[in-house]
């Protein structure tokens, strides 16, 4: 088989995560799909792609307090409203990649995987293994979902992107969000300086880091957790700005350092 990418389009990217209303940032969205279709066509790897949620799923995720677990009837509606607020993000994701030429198609996290107390379980592969083999981009997200413990609970992109990764056997993780990589303090700060590489020696930087926007899945610093168990694994991680021209393709197509690399 090819060489395994996993992508993750953050929720500060394709969406306004800054206004707690659910709007697509249409110009970011039209902006890396049409670089993810360029790498495509230039080079040949499989690749997946699973994309945050911005206000479309932390907003609801908090106002059910769907974290905190299934606690009555009254959460229901919430879980409801979360997953699809979550499928009208993807289905203009997938829209968007395919106008720009790439053969996507959604994958549906709540209806493949299970929870065990916050932490994904099990999530059944075998449909994304063969969709690779034909050539397909399984575009996955942050959900809901069934928790094995607690009734129910969030996976956030920030999750599932490195269970896949090792599941599948990823060659390359990149995350592409509205900043360059992670700084030492948050971004918004002109004296923020871009981290080049974080490993567990200097990831204590991070501690009481926040995220923009609402988020109930933990931001930056739950962000970099995840994968530097990943790193540990041997599969590095790249965050990097999508915003920044050509800074997705070019890490598609092999370039290291645009941003902050894990490892
Ligand atoms: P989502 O979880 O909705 O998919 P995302 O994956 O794009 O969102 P966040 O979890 O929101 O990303 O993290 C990125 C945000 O974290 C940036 O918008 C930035 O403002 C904020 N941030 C705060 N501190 C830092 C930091 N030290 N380095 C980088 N970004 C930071
Ligand atoms: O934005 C969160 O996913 P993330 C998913 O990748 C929901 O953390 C539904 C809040």
């Amino acid at each position: 088989m090819k060489e395994l990418y996993i992508v993750k389009l953050g929720g500060s990217l394709i969406t306004r995560k800054d206004a707690d209303e659910a709007l697509v940032n249409d110009g970011n969205l039209k902006k890396v799909s049409g670089e993810i279709a360029q790498a495509l066509a230039k080079k040949k790897f499989n690749l997946i792609i699973v994309h945050g949620a911005g206000a479309f799923g932390h907003v609801p995720a908090k106002k059910y307090k769907l974290t905190s677990g299934f606690k009555g009837k009254e959460q229901s509606k919430g879980i409801a409203l979360t997953h699809a607020s979550m499928e009208r993000l993807n289905s203009r994701v997938v829209e968007s990649l395919m106008k720009a030429g790439v053969n996507a198609m959604a994958f549906q996290p709540s209806a493949a995987g299970l929870l065990e107390d916050g932490r994904l379980v099990y999530f059944n592969l075998d449909a994304i293994e063969e969709m690779l083999r034909m050539g397909v981009v399984p575009v996955g997200y942050g959900d809901v979902l069934v928790d094995l413990d607690k009734g129910c609970g969030i996976l956030s992109g920030d999750q599932l992107v490195p269970y896949l990764a090792k599941e599948l056997d990823a060659s390359r993780v990149i995350i592409a969000t509205d900043y360059n990589g992670i700084f030492d303090v948050d971004p918004k700060d002109k004296k923020a300086r871009k981290i080049d590489v974080i490993t567990r020696k200097n990831v204590g930087i991070l501690s009481g880091r926040k995220t923009s926007g609402t988020d109930v899945t933990g931001g930056i610093k739950r962000k970099v957790e995840e994968i530097l168990e990943l790193a540990e694994r041997g599969i590095p991680t790249e965050i990097i700005s999508g915003r920044k021209k050509d800074f997705l393709k070019r890490t598609l197509l092999g370039e290291k350092g645009l941003g902050t690399i894990v490892e």
